[in-house]
C-alpha cells in the first residue's frame, strides 16, 4: 500500500466518522468525551486538495495519544505512554480497538512496507555528491526474493567503482538502502559529516563514498576487496518495524573478502536514528571501532576478544 492509498483510505474513513458525529481529534465519539489535556493538541495537518485538513495519525501527537477515557491516574498513564513506542494505554471500545488505534496501526504498517519498496531518488544522490551502483538484484522484487543477489555487485557496478573510487583507503564508507530507504534519507545528513570529520581527525584516509542500490550486508566484502580498503563501513537500512522504520545500521569489517569473511568477523552498530542512538554519537563509536580494527587488524568477535 503506498502513501496515496493510505491517505485516501484515511480521508474516506475520517469523513465517514465525522458524518456519524465522531470527534476523531479527541479520539473518542462526541458522546464519550475524555479530559482535554489528553487530546493530541495541534496535530499536524495533511494536504487534502482543498478539503478540511486532517490530523497526521503517524505524527508525534498520536504516538503519545492516551485512549483510556477516564483513567484513575492520568499523569502516570501519560508518563507510561511517553516512555515506550509500544502500543500501551490506547484503551478499547467494547472488545474492539479504538478507531484511532486501528488507523495508527494501519499507517505504521504502511510506512514500514513503503520504506522497503521506496527508491532513493537520483536527485537525492546527486545533491550529496554521491554516485549510485546496483547489486545483482536489479529491482526491489529481486532484492526481497533473492538475498544472494543483493550480496553481489553487478558487473557494471564493479567497473564503475573501480573507475570512480580512490584505491587503497584506510576507510571506505558505502551507503545502501538495504531494507529501509528512509533510514538513509533520514540519517545520512547527520551521520556523514560527523563520520568524515571523525576519520579525518583520527588521521585516516577516506575512500570515495557512493551508494549501492538493493544491497545486503555481505556486499561490503566484495567492495572492500575491490578497492583494497583496510576497513569498510557500510551504512545500511535495517528491516523496519511498526515502531521504527528509519533505523540505520553500520556494519564494519577489517579487510573482508568474499568467501573468506564470516558474520562473526563483522561488528555492527545498530539502531541509529533520532529516537535511538543519535547519528552523531554513533559516528563517534564507529570511528573508534575502525581505529581499533586497524590497530588490532581484526574485526567482530576477534576484536572483542582482544579487548578483554
Ligand atoms: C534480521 C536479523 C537477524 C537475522 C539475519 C538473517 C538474515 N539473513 O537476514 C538472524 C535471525 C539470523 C539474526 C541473527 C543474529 N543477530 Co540479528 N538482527 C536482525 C535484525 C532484526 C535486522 C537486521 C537487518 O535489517 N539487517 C540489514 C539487512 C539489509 O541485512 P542483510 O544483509 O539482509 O542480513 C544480514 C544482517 O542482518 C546480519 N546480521 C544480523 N544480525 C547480526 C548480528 C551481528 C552481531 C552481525 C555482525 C551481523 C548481523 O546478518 C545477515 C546476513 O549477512 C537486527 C535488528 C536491527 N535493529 O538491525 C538484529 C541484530 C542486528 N542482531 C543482533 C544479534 C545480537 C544477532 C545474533 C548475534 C543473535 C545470537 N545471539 O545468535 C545473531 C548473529 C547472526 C549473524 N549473522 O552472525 C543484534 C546486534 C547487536 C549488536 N550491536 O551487536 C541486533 C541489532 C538485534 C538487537 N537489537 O539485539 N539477526
Amino acid at each position: 500500500m503506498n502513501e496515496n492509498t493510505v491517505e485516501q483510505i484515511v480521508v474516506a474513513v475520517v469523513r465517514e466518522l465525522q458524518r456519524h458525529g465522531v470527534d476523531l481529534r479527541a479520539g473518542v465519539s462526541a458522546d464519550r468525551t475524555r479530559p482535554r489535556q489528553e487530546d493530541p493538541a495541534e496535530a499536524p495537518a495533511l494536504a487534502t486538495n482543498g478539503e478540511p485538513p486532517l490530523p497526521d495519525l503517524a505524527g508525534e501527537e498520536y504516538r503519545l495519544w492516551v485512549g483510556i477515557g477516564e483513567p484513575d491516574d492520568g499523569v502516570t498513564l501519560r508518563e507510561l505512554r511517553a516512555s515506550t513506542p509500544a502500543r500501551v494505554a490506547s484503551g478499547r471500545s467494547g472488545p474492539r480497538l479504538r478507531t484511532v488505534s486501528l488507523l495508527r496501526f494501519s499507517a505504521d504498517c504502511s510506512r514500514a512496507r513503503d520504506t522497503v519498496h521506496k527508491e532513493i531518488s537520483d536527485a537525492w544522490i546527486q545533491e550529496r555528491g554521491l554516485f549510485a551502483v546496483s547489486t545483482c538484484a536489479a529491482d526491489k522484487r529481486a532484492h526481497l526474493t533473492r538475498p544472494d543477489r543483493g550480496r553481489e555487485l553487478s558487473a557494471a557496478a564493479s567497473q564503475t567503482i573501480r573507475a570512480r573510487c580512490a584505491p587503497d583507503p584506510d576507510v571506505q564508507i558505502v551507503v545502501s538502502d538495504g531494507l529501509s530507504s528512509d533510514a538513509i534519507a533520514g540519517n545520512y545528513d547527520d551521520i556523514m559529516p560527523a563520520l568524515t570529520a571523525g576519520f579525518r581527525a583520527a588521521g585516516l584516509t577516506l575512500g570515495t563514498p557512493f551508494l549501492v542500490r538493493n544491497g545486503r550486508v555481505k556486499v561490503q566484502d566484495e567492495i572492500a576487496a575491490l578497492l583494497g580498503a583496510r576497513v569498510i563501513v557500510l551504512l545500511i537500512g535495517e528491516r523496519p518495524g511498526l515502531a521504527q522504520s528509519d533505523s540505520l545500521s553500520a556494519y564494519l569489517a577489517y579487510r573482508p573478502a568474499p568467501g573468506r569473511t564470516v558474520e562473526s568477523d563483522r561488528t555492527v552498530v545498530s539502531n541509529i536514528h533520532g529516537a535511538g542512538t543519535p547519528p552523531v554519537e554513533a559516528a563517534a563509536v564507529i570511528v573508534g571501532i575502525a581505529q581499533d580494527m586497524i590497530a588490532q587488524q581484526a574485526g567482530g568477535i576477534h576484536l572483542r576478544q582482544m579487548a578483554k
